[in-house]
């Protein structure tokens, strides 16, 4: 230890003359210093080492955060013009981010509250639907706020929508305003009563904020009802109901006749102002995608569920009867403008569900009638499974 602290002692007066040469040379000032530092050589070079790993690692997150941010960033930008597509300009201008996280967890998203209350006069068979305020709705706009409205309709009748005044940027109007629909007593309980509310904008298209859907068959329609209810995100536009037909078909091979029996009809859609429709059924066969026969029924007047009961009888000979598609479609005659036509359906081997069951069920009972009830379905949507033209070639003479 003594020879330690002379040696030193006897350094340090040697070091004035070095200064001259650690002037212009670092290194030996650099020794001069870790010789200061009492520890062993090889323990400063094990630390400076270390030192410089941690230096490096840090170095390493740093760039690789920086990079993760730059691609989040590029990723919000893909979400965003896959937006512009989307229902409004303005939400995508102004809340990017927001629409990002609503991609993650839709479901839990908060949309609002609706109060609305419902009365039934079972005297006038009216249903007054009061839409009264909306709470914490969801902000569509910059600024964090909506310009709300609402959109009151019954499913049965999904052309018939009233809606009220627009609220200017707020998430919490007043609109204490009620609607009437007409409804008979026994069409209630299939009904649904849907509020939709909407975020009004000038130039762009409306944004849904969100919707309630009440199914009626489970309102006690004795007491005036009044609540608040939660809105949820919008489902998909429903298909509007057309009505129901029953058929009956009886297929004799033997004879090649094919028989069809118009029924009756029920719940069709009103077509008319005063609520009602004058239905017909006409009884297409298509042969190989070609028009081959068509018959139709007689009108009934102001009616929704008409009663037929007419049969149709077709020559089919056997070897054809696997490529005919029959087409059953309703129509309401009016005088003055063309007949629309209410819904459509068609059986055959081409046919799916309930259409196809009946169809088989008729050729595995040979002789016998089969009668069932089918749903109506949209015009457009059976003209498009079949491949036809919605007007069909008027037959040649003879043919
Ligand atoms: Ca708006
Ligand atoms: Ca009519």
């Amino acid at each position: 230890m003594a020879n330690g602290t002379t040696s030193g002692t006897t350094d340090a007066p040697s070091s004035p003359s070095n200064s001259t040469v650690t002037s212009t040379t670092q290194p030996s000032f650099i020794e001069s210093l870790i010789d200061k530092i009492p520890l062993p050589r090889w323990a400063l070079i094990a630390i400076v080492i270390a030192v410089g790993l941690v230096l490096l690692l840090l170095l390493i997150c740093i760039i690789k955060c920086c990079c993760c941010r730059k691609k989040r960033k590029k990723k919000e930008k893909a979400v965003d013009m896959t937006s512009i597509n989307g229902p409004s300009t303005t939400k995508r201008l102004v809340q990017p981010d927001l629409e990002d996280i609503e991609c993650g967890n839709e479901e839990e998203e908060k949309r609002g509250r609706l109060q609305y209350s419902l009365e039934y006069d079972f005297r006038s068979q009216e249903m007054k639907v009061g839409v009264k305020q909306a709470a914490d709705l969801k902000a569509m706009d910059s600024g964090g706020t909506s310009d709300p409205y609402v959109i009151v309709y019954l499913t049965s009748d999904i052309r018939k929508k009233y809606e009220t005044k627009v609220y200017r940027k707020t998430l919490n109007p007043v609109f204490n305003e009620s609607f009437i629909f007409h409804i008979p007593q026994g069409d209630v309980a299939e009904n649904t009563l849907v509020m939709q509310v909407y975020d009004f904008n000038r130039f762009s298209k409306h944004d849904i904020i969100g919707e309630m859907r009440l199914p009626l068959g489970d309102v006690d329609l004795q007491h005036v009802m009044e609540q608040w209810h939660e809105l949820t995100a919008a489902s998909k536009i429903e298909q509007e109901h057309l009505g129901e037909i029953c058929i009956s078909l009886r297929y004799v091979p033997s004879t090649s006749k094919l028989t069809v029996v118009i029924l009756e009809a029920k719940k069709l859609k009103r077509m008319d102002p005063n609520g009602l429709s004058d239905p017909y059924v006409k009884v297409q066969l298509i042969l190989n995608k070609k028009k081959w026969k068509k018959k139709k029924t007689s009108v009934k007047k102001n009616t929704l569920s008409p009663y037929f009961n007419e049969a149709f009888i077709f020559d089919v000979p056997f070897h054809l009867i696997q490529n005919i598609d029959l087409v059953i479609s309703v129509w309401d005659s009016d005088k003055v403008t063309k007949d629309d036509q209410i819904g459509k359906l068609f059986l055959g081997c081409r046919a799916t569900g309930n259409q196809l069951r009946h169809w088989s069920d008729m050729l595995a009972n040979a002789r016998r009638p089969v009668a069932q009830w089918h749903n109506l379905q949209p015009v457009e949507d059976i003209d498009k499974t079949l491949g036809l033209k919605t007007r069909f070639k008027l037959p040649l003479p003879g043919s």
